[in-house]
């Protein structure tokens, strides 16, 4: 039921996708009921200092137990696209060997209710929470256990094997990993997610065995899904700029690019290591645990490349403080706060970047078409007097990026779709609770869900097709 155009209106395209995103650890709960064992948020989110207010994501937004409800939620919503995560640990609790019958019989009823629901499932593998058996298993490796040890990779596309096996014949849409670069900086570099190691040289082998892990599994689900299942990959590229023209500055960006991209987009789609990239961590590694092979098996073909958007960087020469995710980097990089508005998270609030980003890829990657997998803000929102929960920011955020998405397409980018995050309020890692990216409220304390005014937008966006235009907004 199209409404009629404003002259502003921005149309997407027919069939583009309007969805919304969640993680399993963010939203599911449960997490030692039916099987499931801990994963490293679990131990982390335990570990005193780690997270906000000590959270954990034992109950989180209990999705487990409010299916029904959540896909209610998004019927309501008229959302094209549902993403969500497996949690590896609920479906192979030790991380490896038998599946566990009533983990996958969860995700069963998910996808069957989306399915009935008209709901597209787009699922992802691995948001983070790895069995924290894989984690502790440091046998032969040099640099510990978890991603910085070869074999979990191993263990990773066996795990895909089993979740093809289980729901192949349901899920049209597959992503092996997403955002391979927290996975191995935040949790390897800085410390600031599970497991909260600080070893440089154990994030940049967590980087490689990450990229190995997607080839590896990206071939195991090409063999067993259905020739029309599509494969995929998310990453959170980093929009970054330098702040001057002057080579030095410059430098730095090249740098940050290098570590927070290419690392990625170099052996996923050419089969290669950035060449700046290896000479930069020369007093880090060699890189000899790249064995021969692995970057041909890293660019498995992939039907689609995923980008989360949120904020772009602005970097200097200079250095900045230590332990850090970039891997030796922050010793040449100082980051400059963005101009503009802020966010609850502080982040910069900047379409553009989001813009950038589209097109850089339109050209770098012809033929990849993309899909904006994560876009999002966390505001604290706020009841009126009826009861309405008001989130004007959320809603000129979002209006501002998808803009921006209309842009890139209108300039020629392949964009085929937009998953807003999140449904829900829910667990924000380090973060715990205390911020709030849903556009559903979640009163943690009752378990009530109420749409907030940027559901009723996005419902309106998805109806219309497109955005009213709104020229102070359009970015
Ligand atoms: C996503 O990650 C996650 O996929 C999702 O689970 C999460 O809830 C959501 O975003 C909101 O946080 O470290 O200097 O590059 C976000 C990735 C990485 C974005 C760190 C902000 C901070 C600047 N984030 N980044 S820096």
């Amino acid at each position: 039921d199209a409404r009629p155009d404003s002259p502003t209106a921005l149309r997407f395209p027919q069939g583009f996708r309007w969805g919304t995103a969640t993680a399993a650890y963010q939203i599911e709960g449960a997490a030692a009921e039916d099987g499931r064992t801990p994963s490293v948020w679990d131990t982390f989110s335990r570990t005193p200092g780690k997270v906000r207010n000590g959270d954990t994501g034992d109950i989180a937004a209990d999705h487990y137990h409010r299916l029904d409800e959540d896909i209610a939620l998004m019927r309501r919503l008229g959302v094209t696209d549902y993403r969500f995560s497996i949690a590896w640990p609920r479906v192979v609790p030790t991380g490896s060997g038998p599946s566990n019958a009533k983990g996958l019989d969860f995700y069963r009823r998910l996808v069957d209710g989306l399915l009935e629901a008209g709901i597209r499932p787009v699922a992802t593998l691995y948001h983070w929470d790895l069995p924290q058996e894989l984690e502790s298993a440091t046998d032969g490796s040099p640099a510990g256990g978890g991603w910085a040890r070869r074999e979990t990779a191993y263990r990773f596309a066996e795990y895909a094997g089993v979740m093809a096996d289980a729901l192949g014949d349901r899920v049209a849409t597959w992503t092996t990993l997403n955002e391979p670069w927290c996975a191995a900086f935040l949790g390897y570099g800085n410390g600031v997610h599970a497991p909260g190691r600080t070893d440089a040289l154990a994030s940049l082998r967590a980087a490689h065995h990450l990229n190995l892990a997607h080839g590896l599994a990206a071939r195991v689900l090409r063999g067993a899904l259905p020739a029309s299942a599509e494969v995929s990959l998310t990453l959170n590229l980093h929009a970054v700029r330098a702040l001057s023209e002057s080579p030095e500055d410059r430098d730095a960006a090249r740098r940050i690019d290098a570590v927070g991209n290419r690392i990625f987009l170099d052996p996923v789609f050419h089969g290669r290591l950035p060449e700046d990239l290896v000479r930069d961590t020369a007093g880090i590694t060699d890189w000899s645990f790249v064995e021969d092979g692995d970057l041909a098996t890293a660019a498995a073909p992939i039907d689609s490349l995923g980008i989360n958007y949120y904020s772009p960087a602005v970097v200097a020469a200079g250095s900045s403080e230590s332990p850090s995710p970039w891997a030796g980097a922050e010793r040449h990089v100082r980051f400059e706060p963005a101009p503009g508005p802020r966010t609850a998270m502080d982040w910069p609030v900047d379409a553009n970047g989001l813009y950038e980003l589209l097109v850089r890829l339109r050209d770098e990657l012809p033929g990849v078409p993309l899909v904006v997998t994560e876009n999002g803000a966390a505001y604290d929102d706020y009841a009126d007097p009826s009861g309405n929960v008001k989130d004007p920011e959320r809603v000129a955020y979002l209006h501002a990026h998808l803009a921006a998405v209309h842009r890139a397409l209108a300039d020629g980018a392949d964009v085929r779709g937009y998953f807003l995050w999140s449904l829900l309020d829910n667990f924000e890692w380090a973060y715990g609770y205390s911020k709030r990216f849903g556009i559903v409220h979640v009163d943690f304390a009752t378990q009530r869900r109420t749409l907030k005014d940027s559901a009723r937008w996005y419902a309106e966006v998805i109806a219309r097709g497109g955005l009213e235009g709104r020229g102070d907004l359009d970015g």
